[in-house]
């Protein structure tokens, strides 16, 4: 074992004083143990789907919570106006009290983890501390763990992240089915010197730490530093009737159904979508001046509720087997349901919460933040190069929001700036069911928002950069799927028919179709999308493919406003196309 490992968890040992260290193997054997002491422990429920698990977590600890994460760089100005920052001294000195003995009792589990395929050269190596199980068992499917990963290391270096319930087991005391500490609950981030501390959630985002932490907040400021990309994007391989076979990046912000769209089931006859990564994308330029993309993670932590064999076939024959599912109900015959599986409820449940639930109960039976995790492997349309240790190519980068009006189908961008700025504009309605919140507007750049790990203006400013190094530019397009008419109704069907948008931009790729320059970008000619056999009116096909000037004149006043808060640090680039497109918008405008 290295030196700086050993030293590494023996220091953290010393604060956190664990009654014993554990280093994860990651072999099949010691997982099945574990699975098994949740169960003997009554932590985890087994399920009558083989090899699976329900958790359910404590009420309090159901989210990745974004007003108790922190980017902690020397310099407030560095963290930006979209990060909650705090000094990173101030903020070592308080991890170091919520830290000290809160391992008391429990084990400190040592897991050492690839993001990215074990020895491919765009992979980082993680080592996260913890002492949940369910974190263990979860980070396995996650990423690649283990000793493999300890021997691919090398010489490089490693990102530490160092994770505690919050919650110290006294002599004699029984194990909480879910133990946290919500009050305490602290995620900081240290991008400069690379380390991740996470206290008091046990859950997702906030104790995975290989994904939102690392994959995103850390890699965003290491590709900075190193001239890559780190993106909240899925990747998706689309292969034509002929055979001809294109990657896609697709950023869309959380809920915006990312991992249906990565698994999508074409109804173009003919066309294939295969699946590379459902969240995240590691982008690089490659030495014949491609861009090349990995999935850093190995597995899917989806959304339960609204998943169903009409939205997302292929998650469900995912899930079948070797999966862990976090507050979603459960059947009388140890299976589980959420809202949105199934189009009638079971006549009874278990909920998420642990109580009996029938179809008359106000309440949900699932939590709207329920979750399957799975090992990607397990999907049906996986790519057969899914991890290539060099990557994918990628042809084309998708920006998505949940817009009900203004935002088009789908448009293309003139270059690389005016798609750098489009992922910059991009705002979502919001679907949260925090009161009042509901169908606001939330600017998230690039869906970035809660996840780049330094000045969100110095991020447009690195995108901007990174265009000039590369020799084949992908195009970038914006897509819209939710636009909706006067009666709140979606006026395009989504789901399987969006491959037909994905076909548009993929005749784009090859040069087959030319498209109609607008104000925001260039549009297709209606004659070009392929609507055959789709029940749409010729005037909605329009109104989807059109843009109304007055609605962007308002937009353009409200992104103005909206970049304002990134000051001196918002690029030059970013404020040209602004300005660039308030001139076509006025033009359009003009009697
Ligand atoms: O709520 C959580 O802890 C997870 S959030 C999440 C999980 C998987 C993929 N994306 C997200 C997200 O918020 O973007
Ligand atoms: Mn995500």
């Amino acid at each position: 074992m290295r030196e700086d490992i050993t030293r590494f968890v023996d220091e953290i040992a010393k604060l956190t004083e664990p009654k014993n260290v554990v280093y994860i193997t990651g072999d099949e054997a010691e997982l099945a143990a574990y699975r098994r002491q949740l169960v003997e422990k009554d932590v985890a429920i087994p399920l009558k789907r083989k090899n699976s698990l329900l958790f359910r977590s404590d009420p309090e600890d159901v989210a990745r919570t974004e007003g108790k994460t922190f980017i902690c760089s020397e310099k407030e100005i560095d963290a930006g106006p979209t990060n909650n920052w705090r000094d990173p001294k101030e903020m070592l000195k308080h991890l170091k009290t919520l830290f000290k003995g809160s391992m008391r009792g429990r084990t400190l589990y040592v897991i050492p983890y690839s993001m990215g395929p074990v020895g491919s050269p765009l992979a980082k190596v993680g080592i996260e501390l913890t002492d949940s199980l369910y974190v263990v068992i979860n980070m396995a499917m996650m990423t690649r763990i283990g000793t493999k990963v300890l021997d691919a290391l090398g010489d490089d270096s490693f990102v530490p992240g160092v994770h505690s319930v919050g919650c110290p087991l006294e002599e004699g005391e029984r194990e909480p089915p879910w133990p946290c500490n919500p009050e305490k609950t602290c995620i900081a981030h240290f991008p400069e010197t690379r380390q991740i501390w996470s206290f008091g959630s046990g859950y997702g985002g906030n104790a995975l730490l290989g994904k939102k932490c690392f994959a995103l907040r850390i890699a965003s400021a290491i590709a900075r530093d190193e001239g890559w990309l780190a993106e909240h994007m899925l990747i998706m391989g689309v292969t034509n009737p002929e055979g001809k076979k294109r990657y896609f990046c697709a950023s869309f912000p959380s809920a915006c159904g990312k991992t249906n769209l990565a698994m999508l089931m074409p109804t173009l006859p003919g066309w294939k979508v295969e699946t590379v990564g459902d969240d995240i994308a590691w982008l690089r330029w490659g030495p014949d001046g491609k861009l090349y993309a990995i999935n850093p993670e190995a597995g899917i932590f989806g959304v339960a509720p609204g998943t169903s064999h009409v939205s997302n076939p292929q998650a469900m024959d995912t899930i079948r087997h070797d999966a862990v599912f976090t507050n979603v109900a459960l059947t009388d015959d140890q299976d589980v349901w959420w809202e949105g599986m199934t189009k009638e409820p079971p006549k009874h449940l278990i909920d998420w919460r642990g109580e009996d639930w029938t179809p008359n109960r106000p309440q949900k039976a699932s939590h709207p933040n329920a979750r399957f995790t799975v090992s990607a492997a397990q999907c049906p349309s996986i790519d057969p190069d899914w991890e290539s240790l060099s990557g994918v190519p990628i042809s084309a980068i998708l920006f998505g929001g949940r817009r009900s009006s203004v935002t088009p189908l789908v448009y293309e961008a003139f270059d690389w700036e005016h798609g750098t700025f489009i992922g910059a504009s991009v705002s979502s309605e919001m679907t949260a069911a925090a009161a009042g919140t509901v169908g606001k507007l939330r600017h998230d750049p690039f869906a970035m928002l809660p996840f780049c790990g330094y000045n969100m203006g110095d991020y447009f400013g690195h995108w901007l950069n990174v265009g000039k190094a590369g020799k084949v530019i992908p195009k970038i397009f914006a897509v819209n799927w939710f636009r909706k008419n006067e009666s709140g109704e979606f006026i395009w069907p989504g789901f399987g028919e969006n491959s037909r948008v994905l076909k548009w931009i993929f005749e784009r790729c090859e040069g087959a179709v030319e498209a109609q320059e607008s104000a925001v970008g260039l549009l297709p000619n209606i004659d070009d999308l392929d609507s055959e056999g789709l029940d749409i009116s010729r005037e909605t096909l329009e109104r989807l493919l059109t843009i109304d000037p007055k609605e962007w004149a308002e937009e353009v006043k409200e992104l103005r406003s909206y970049f304002k808060i990134f000051g001196e640090r918002l690029p030059e680039g970013i404020k040209r196309s602004l300005d660039a497109l308030e001139d076509r918008v006025s033009e359009h405008a003009a009697p």
